[in-house]
C-alpha cells in the first residue's frame, strides 16, 4: 500500500508571520537583503551573493537579456532560458555580460551623404536627438562625426542637403578610447561640458556613446550584482539532454552560474548530468531541481548541486498537478526541504542555498518563503508583467496585459524540461495566457522590496539569516483568512461608491 504522508500539503496563503519585537535600530533603511546564491562551507561567504533575493524563471516569456540586465542592476539575477538553440542562448548571455552601464550602443546612425530629411526620419523612429555619422551608417562603423537636433532647423536648412554639412566632424569632437572607464567618461562629460562622449576602438570604429543624461541613471543602481570585472552577473538554464554541448558554450559566453531546469529533478538523469558537469567544469556553480521534499534535496546535494530549486505544480501557468497528479503545496515543500538542508549542513559543513520557485502570488509570499528557509525566490508571472520581459504588450478595454506562457505549453514545447527518458512533449503541462501589465521593473521591484523590508522590520530583523532564524509563523483558518482582507465597500478612483 502507498505511504500516506501525515502532514497536509500547504500553500503560502495558509500562513502569516507574527510580529517580533522591533528594536529602534531596526528600520527599513537598515535592512540588508543580501543572500547566498551557491554552496559554501559553513562560516564562509558564498562565491556569488545576490543583493536582493530574486531570480527570474528559466522561461521564454521571462528571462531575456533585457530582463536579465534590469534584474542584475537591481540586485537579483536571471537565468537565460534554454528553450532555444545553444548559440542563441550563448549570444543572449554574451549580451548581458557585454552590457556596460552608461555605455550605450548608438541606435541613431546615418551616413555622411544621407540627407537631413533621412536624419529627421531616423530621429523620429528612435526618439533620440543625437546621431552618430559613420562611414556605413551602422552603430559600429568608422566614426566621422556627430549631429544633433540642435545642429539644424527643418525650416532654416535645406533638408535635401547632406548630413555632413551640419555635423560636428570627428576632428572637432572630443572622444575617448575603448579602455575608458565609466567614471573617467563621466568626469570628462562634466569637465568639458559635453552632452555626449563617443568611445572609439583603435581603428576609429564607434563602440559606444556615453551621455550626460544617463549619469543620474547609473547612480540609481548601487545594488547591482557584478563579477570581478564589474560586468553584470547572469545565469543560464541547462537541461539533461544536450548539456555536454550547452554547458561549455555557456561557460565560454561568460555565464556566472548554471541551473538544471526540470519539472521533476529527482531523477538519475539529473544526478548524472550534475556529476558530469562538476567533474568536467568544476569552476562553474550549478543548481539542480525541481524537488518538493527532503529526500530529493539530499539526492541532488550529494550529486553536487550548488543550490536546489523547490516547486512542482505551483506555477501560475502550470497544470502539472491537473495532468499528472504530482506536486506539493509550496509552503510544505519549502519547510520540508529546508529541514533537510539544515541536516545536510550539520552532517557535511556545506550550506546549500534553496530557491523557492513558482506560485508566489502576493508580494508577502516572498517574505514567507524566505522565513521558511528559502535563500531566494524564482518568479515567472511576476517578471513577465514588466516592460523588460519579452512577451508582447497587448491593449485591452481596461489597459494593457502582457503575454505569459508556460514552458510546458504547446507554445513553448520545452520537451527538455518535461520529456522523460528522451520522450518528447506528449501532453501539455502549461497554459498560454496573459498577465496584467505592470510597467517598469525598476519601479515594481522597488515596491516589492519595500514591502519585504517592512515585513522584516515588523519581525525585528535587519538581515535575512536573522529573519530566518527568528521568524514565527502561524497557520490561518479559513475565517481568519477572510478577516485579512478589506471588508468595506471600496470607493473607485473617481470618489464614487461602487
Ligand atoms: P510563477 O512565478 O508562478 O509564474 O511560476 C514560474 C515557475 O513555473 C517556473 O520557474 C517553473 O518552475 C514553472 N513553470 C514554467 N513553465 C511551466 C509550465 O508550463 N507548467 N511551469
Amino acid at each position: 500500500m502507498a505511504q500516506i504522508i501525515a502532514e497536509v500539503s500547504r500553500t503560502f496563503n495558509e500562513y502569516l508571520l507574527l510580529p517580533n519585537r522591533t528594536r529602534t535600530d531596526c528600520r527599513p533603511a537598515a535592512v540588508d537583503l543580501r543572500t547566498p546564491l551557491v554552496r559554501h562551507r559553513v562560516g564562509e561567504a558564498s562565491a556569488i551573493e545576490l543583493h536582493a533575493p530574486f531570480v527570474s524563471a528559466i522561461m521564454q516569456a521571462v528571462s531575456s537579456p533585457e530582463l536579465a540586465i534590469a534584474l542584475a542592476r537591481n540586485g537579483g539575477l536571471s537565468f537565460i532560458h534554454h528553450n532555444q538553440p545553444v548559440e542563441e542562448q550563448a549570444a543572449a548571455v554574451r549580451k548581458v555580460k557585454n552590457f556596460k552601464a552608461g555605455f550605450v550602443t548608438s541606435d541613431t546612425n546615418v551616413r555622411p551623404d544621407d540627407t537631413l530629411r533621412d536624419l529627421v526620419a531616423v530621429m523620429r523612429r528612435t526618439g533620440h536627438s543625437t546621431a552618430a555619422v559613420t562611414h556605413d551608417g551602422t552603430a559600429t562603423g568608422r566614426l566621422l562625426g556627430l549631429v544633433t537636433s540642435r545642429d539644424f532647423h527643418p525650416q532654416r536648412h535645406d533638408l535635401d542637403g547632406p548630413v555632413s554639412g551640419r555635423m560636428t566632424p570627428l576632428g572637432e569632437l572630443p572622444h575617448a578610447g575603448g579602455d575608458v572607464t565609466l567614471s573617467e567618461a563621466n568626469a570628462r562629460l562634466w569637465e568639458e561640458r559635453l552632452d555626449c562622449l563617443p568611445v572609439l576602438d583603435g581603428e576609429g570604429h564607434l563602440q559606444h556613446l556615453v551621455f550626460r543624461s544617463d549619469y543620474a541613471d547609473n547612480k540609481r543602481f548601487p545594488n547591482q550584482v557584478v563579477d570581478g570585472g564589474k560586468r553584470l552577473r547572469v545565469g543560464a538554464g541547462v537541461n539533461t539532454h544536450d548539456y555536454r554541448e550547452r554547458v561549455p558554450a555557456l561557460l565560454e559566453a561568460g555565464a556566472d552560474v548554471l541551473c538544471f531546469d526540470s519539472s521533476d529533478g529527482y531523477s538519475d538523469w539529473q544526478a548524472e548530468a550534475l556529476t558530469w558537469t562538476k567533474k568536467n567544469y568544476p569552476e562553474i556553480p550549478i543548481g539542480g531541481g525541481n524537488v518538493v521534499d527532503g529526500e530529493a534535496f539530499t539526492f541532488l546535494a550529494e550529486a553536487g548541486a550548488d543550490f536546489v530549486k523547490i516547486g512542482v505544480g505551483g506555477g501560475s501557468i502550470c497544470i502539472t498537478r491537473d495532468q499528472k497528479g504530482i506536486g506539493r503545496g509550496q509552503a510544505s515543500a519549502v519547510l520540508d526541504v529546508a529541514a533537510a538542508r539544515d541536516a545536510f549542513l550539520e552532517r557535511t559543513g556545506d550550506y546549500v542555498p534553496l530557491c523557492s520557485d513558482g506560485g508566489l502570488v502576493e508580494d508577502y509570499h516572498v517574505a514567507l518563503a524566505l522565513a521558511m528557509g528559502a535563500d531566494f525566490v524564482m518568479m515567472g508571472r511576476y517578471f513577465a508583467r514588466f516592460d523588460q520581459a519579452p512577451g508582447a504588450k497587448v491593449p485591452t478595454r481596461d489597459g494593457f496585459v502582457k503575454e505569459y506562457w508556460g514552458e510546458g505549453s504547446n507554445r513553448a514545447r520545452n520537451w527538455q524540461r518535461y520529456g522523460q527518458g528522451g520522450q518528447g512533449l506528449v501532453f501539455e503541462e502549461g497554459v498560454d495566457g496573459y498577465v496584467p501589465y505592470a510597467g517598469d521593473l525598476n519601479e515594481g521591484l522597488a515596491t516589492t522590496m519595500a514591502k519585504i523590508k517592512s515585513t522584516m522590520v515588523s519581525c525585528g530583523s535587519v538581515t535575512l539569516p536573522e529573519f530566518q532564524s527568528t521568524a514565527r509563523l502561524t497557520l490561518v483558518s479559513e475565517q481568519s483568512f477572510q478577516e485579512s482582507h478589506a471588508s468595506v465597500t471600496l470607493r473607485d478612483t473617481s470618489g464614487t461608491v461602487a
